[in-house]
């Protein structure tokens, strides 16, 4: 399996660890933009000595409940971080956005790979990345962030789920994008309960068998803690259970904010695969 993303390949014979890198303001930063852009970058350049081959860059929190943000903002945000990415780093970088104008412009900027929690349904963001050549993730989201959690009912979440990114991954070929640059994500976290997250991530298979490589993306999440009772900062080693079970069902890229330790799950999976890590 391969990713093709612009001018990179990713070989994901060994599966990738994409690191997670949000420019968002935090409790540290007072000084304006300038503190968030540089805190992003380093963190970056940490992760790519720790083993991420992908950096996914987001400006926009997806968090539930979180306040939506403008697309001037977001590119405020992500561009200078890509743009510093792109002329230090040789991975694939990622934009997180669902917007038309932040894609184009961080495609232009330097990123590869477009990882959008709705799937490219805004309208615009599809012919933006196809016209940019870029790669792109599908996930799967119920509603909006705003109200993604209330009350999420399914007949069939693995079938809804699976239906929903074959779709989206059509949606994609049609516009042009190659099948080798479409990768596709359950979405973990987004408009499910506990039980249907636990469903998604028992039957992996029914989504690796669309053929196309599977994005998980379970780091600190909820889930984690529903099932250690711990605090997000604490939801390491649990994140990366799962990450190396995912693996081990045939995951082919987990996103992460923990690099270092997700990079060892990964790789004892793969040893426990039978092959070489
Ligand atoms: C994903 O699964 N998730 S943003 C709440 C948390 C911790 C983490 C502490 N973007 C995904 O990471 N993109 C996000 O509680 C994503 N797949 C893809 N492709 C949510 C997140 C988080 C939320």
């Amino acid at each position: 399996m391969k990713l093709v993303c612009r001018d990179r390949v990713l070989d994901l014979a060994l599966p990738a660890v994409m690191g997670i890198v949000n420019v968002t303001p935090d409790s540290f930063s007072d000084g304006g933009l300038h503190y968030e852009r540089q805190a992003a970058i380093e963190a970056a350049m940490r992760m790519i000595d720790a083993g991420a081959v992908i950096i996914d860059v987001g400006g926009e929190s997806t968090r539930p409940g979180a306040a939506e943000v403008g697309g001037q903002q977001e590119i405020d945000r992500v561009v200078p971080v890509i743009e510093a990415l792109a002329a230090r780093a040789d991975v694939v970088l990622s934009v997180d956005t669902s917007k038309p104008e932040v894609i184009m412009v961080a495609l232009r900027a330097g990123a590869h790979l477009v990882n959008d929690v709705r799937a490219l349904r805004m309208p615009g963001s599809l012919a933006a990345a196809a016209a940019e050549g870029a790669a792109v993730c599908v996930m799967h989201m119920r509603g909006e962030p705003a109200t993604m959690q209330s009350e999420p009912r399914y007949l069939d979440v693995v079938a809804e789920v699976r239906d929903f990114v074959r779709e989206r991954a059509d949606a994609c070929l049609g516009a042009g994008i190659a099948r080798d640059s479409i990768c596709i994500d359950p979405g973990i976290g987004f408009g499910k309960t506990h039980q249907h997250n636990v469903e998604l991530l028992q039957n992996l298979r029914t989504f690796t068998e669309l053929g196309y490589p599977l994005l998980i993306g379970v780091s600190r999440k909820g889930l984690i803690g529903i099932m250690t009772g711990r605090p997000p900062a604490e939801r390491v080693v649990g994140s990366a259970v799962v990450a190396a079970l995912a693996v081990q069902a045939g995951a082919s890229i987990i996103r992460a904010h923990d690099v270092a330790a997700t990079v060892d799950a990964v790789k004892v999976a793969v040893a426990l695969r039978g092959e070489v890590a």
